[in-house]
């Protein structure tokens, strides 16, 4: 079984902007160049059959290239602990068209359509349990934003735990427009 994800790989000027960010914040483990990714559609484990199917179908979706801006720091929370920390991204608008046509590819494929609500971030930071506090940051950095970066294709991720965390290889790259 592998375990998938379809993800925007943002580019090195935005990427060293966010690692630029990263620091001060107690419990948090940050993500590293490497892992920095804004998920598109989270698939999970399958089999190797499936994996093929699942980018026979992506290789058809067919959408325009568009542009992003950084835009804000957030956290998100369980039970009034934070558990992450991500930078958003504006607008939603194709991105949120873009999740539509990867999660109807990947419906064609024989996988169940995605149930949760698409909420695009590029994830910062997990936050131990007791970590924090995260509001100095989000104050700090919460008028984050950064020039335009144009996206050109969409990548499927393998992900895989290393001694270091976990690890995202590149199976496939869709170009866009
Ligand atoms: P996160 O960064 O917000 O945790 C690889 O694990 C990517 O898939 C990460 O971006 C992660 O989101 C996302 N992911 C992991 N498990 C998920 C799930 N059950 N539902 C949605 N996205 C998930």
């Amino acid at each position: 079984m592998i375990r998938l994800f379809v993800a925007i790989r943002p580019p090195a000027p935005i990427r060293s902007q966010l690692l630029d960010l990263m620091g001060g914040v107690r419990g948090a483990r940050w993500q590293s160049d490497d892992q920095l990714h804004l998920t598109l559609r989270f698939i999970g484990e399958v089999d190797r059959h499936t994996a093929e199917d699942v980018h026979a179908a992506l290789e058809s979706v067919r959408h325009p290239r568009f542009a992003l801006s950084l835009s804000g720091v957030g956290a998100f929370d369980r039970r009034g602990q934070p558990t992450a920390l991500w930078a958003g991204v504006s607008p939603h608008d194709p991105l949120k068209a873009l999740h539509k046509k990867v999660d109807q590819a990947i419906a064609r494929a024989g996988l169940e359509p995605e149930r949760r609500a698409y909420s695009p971030h590029i994830t910062l930071a997990r936050m131990s349990r007791g970590g924090g506090p995260v509001q100095p940051l989000i104050e700090s950095a919460g008028n984050l934003s950064s020039p335009p970066f144009e996206v050109g294709d969409f990548r499927l991720y393998e992900s895989s735990l290393g001694p270091e965390g976990a690890v995202y290889n590149v199976v496939a790259r869709y170009p866009l427009g």
